[in-house]
C-alpha cells in the first residue's frame, strides 16, 4: 500500500482563505484534509462544508473533534451530513480533547479514554439506524435515533500519544492520528497500537496509522527550520516530561522556552529552540531531507503523513513544493 499523504489546516483565518489552500491540496495531490477543532476559531464543520462544496477528490475529516465539548449524537449527525454534502468522503477525528482549551470553558478532562471509547460506539451506532439505549459510565442515551443514515461506512481515526489512547485506537479505530513527527514516538505508538489490535482480535494492518506531524519544508534547508523553531516551542512547552525525557532535551532549554512564552515573548522561545529539538519534534528542511525523514516512518509502520503546520516559510509555496516534491516521490 503507498503512504497517503494527508493535510491539517488550523481554521484560525476566514474560511475564504482557508478554503483556497483547501483547494491548492486537493490539486496538488493530498488524499485527506484534517482540520483542527477548538472553540476559539473558526468552526470546524463549516470549514468542512465549503471544503466539500469546493473539492471533489478529497477526504475531509475533523482532525480532532471531541466528545467532552460536543455531544456523540450531534457528532454523529454533523458527520453524516457532511458526508452526504461531500459525496461520502467524511471521516471523522475524534480525540479527548485539549486539556487547556477546554478549561477554558469550564471542562475537566475526566475520564479522557472512557469518555472516547464510549462516543465511538454511541456515534456508530447511530449511524446504523438503531434506536439506542445506551447507558454507558459518561454518556445515556434513551430511545435515541437519527432520522438518516450516511449511505457509506465513515472511517473512525482516533488522536492518541497516551499508551491508553493509542491502545484503544488499536483496538476500536479505523486509524490513529499521533502528533509527532520523530521515528522514536512512532515506534512506541506503534506498540501500544498493536497490543490493542492484537487484544481486540485484529492485525494493526486494519488501523490506518497517521504521523500528524510538524513539517517545514524549503528549498533553503535553514529557512525551513527556522520557521518550524515556534511550532516546537510551543510542542516543547506542552510536552510532558516523559517525552522530553525520551528525546534527551535538556532541562535549561525546556526552562527557558516555558519561562519565554510564559512572558508572551515569543521570539525568545524560538530563539531557544536547539537543534536537537527540532528534530525530535518537526520534521524541517529541504524537500530531499523531508522526504528521508518521512521514509524512516513508513518503514517503522507509518502508513499516512500528515503535513502539519507550519508547513514552510510561505504556506503556498510549501504546498505546492510539497505536492511536486514530496507526495511525488511516494507515487
Ligand atoms: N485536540 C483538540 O482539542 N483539537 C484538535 O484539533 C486536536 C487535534 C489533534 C490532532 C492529532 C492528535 O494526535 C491530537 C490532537 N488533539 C487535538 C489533542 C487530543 O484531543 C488529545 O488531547 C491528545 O491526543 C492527548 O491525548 P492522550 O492520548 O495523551 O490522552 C490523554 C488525555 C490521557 O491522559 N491518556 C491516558 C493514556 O494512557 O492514554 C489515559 C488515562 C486513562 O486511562 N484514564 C482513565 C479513563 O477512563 O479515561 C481514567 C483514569 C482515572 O483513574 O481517572
Amino acid at each position: 500500500m503507498p503512504i497517503k499523504f494527508g493535510i491539517e489546516f488550523v481554521p484560525a483565518t476566514t474560511i475564504d482563505g482557508l478554503v483556497g489552500s483547501i483547494v491548492q491540496a486537493e490539486n496538488v495531490g493530498f488524499d485527506y484534509v484534517w482540520i483542527t477543532d477548538h472553540y476559539a476559531n473558526r468552526c470546524v464543520y463549516i470549514a468542512l462544508t465549503v471544503a466539500a462544496l469546493n473539492t471533489k477528490r478529497v477526504k475531509l475529516g475533523t482532525g480532532v473533534t471531541n466528545p467532552f465539548h460536543v455531544h456523540p449524537a450531534w457528532t454523529a449527525s454533523a458527520i453524516a451530513t457532511l458526508n452526504e454534502v461531500s459525496n461520502g468522503r467524511a471521516v471523522l477525528g475524534i480525540g479527548p480533547g485539549d486539556r487547556s482549551t477546554l478549561a477554558q470553558i469550564g471542562i475537566n478532562l475526566e475520564k479522557p479514554l472512557t469518555v472516547v471509547k464510549e462516543a465511538v460506539e454511541v456515534i456508530r451506532r447511530l449511524w446504523t439506524g438503531e434506536t439506542l439505549n445506551f447507558t454507558g459510565d459518561t454518556f445515556r442515551l434513551a430511545n435515541a435515533k437519527l432520522n438518516f443514515k450516511p449511505s457509506t461506512s465513515i472511517p473512525i481515526y482516533i488522536g492518541a500519544q497516551g499508551p491508553k489512547m493509542l491502545e484503544l485506537a488499536g483496538a476500536i479505530g479505523d486509524g490513529v492520528l499521533i502528533n509527532a513527527s520523530h521515528p522514536k514516538d512512532f515506534e512506541y505508538a506503534i506498540k501500544y497500537i498493536k497490543e490493542g489490535a492484537t487484544r481486540a482480535g485484529r492485525r494493526i494492518e486494519d488501523v490506518d496509522v497517521a504521523a500528524y506531524a510538524a513539517l517545514s519544508v524549503d528549498e533553503v534547508s535553514t529557512k525551513a527550520r527556522e520557521t518550524a523553531k515556534t511550532v516546537v516551542a510551543f510542542i516543547i512547552a506542552g510536552s510532558p516530561d516523559s517525552v522530553l525525557e525520551r528525546h534527551g532535551i535538556k532541562k535549561e532549554e525546556v526552562e527557558t522556552i516555558r519561562g519565554a512564552l510564559a512572558k508572551g515573548d515569543i521570539p525568545g522561545a524560538s530563539k531557544a529552540v536547539s537543534d536537537a529539538s527540532l528534530d525530535a519534534f518537526s520534521i524541517s528542511g529541504t524537500p530531499e531531507e523531508c522526504i528521508s525523514k518521512i521514509e524512516q516512518l513508513l518503514k517503522i509502520g507509518v502508513t499516512q503523513f500528515v503535513a502539519g503546520s507550519p508547513l514552510g516559510p510561505k504556506k503556498k509555496a510549501a504546498i505546492d513544493i510539497i505536492g511536486k516534491k514530496i507526495i511525488a516521490a511516494f507515487k
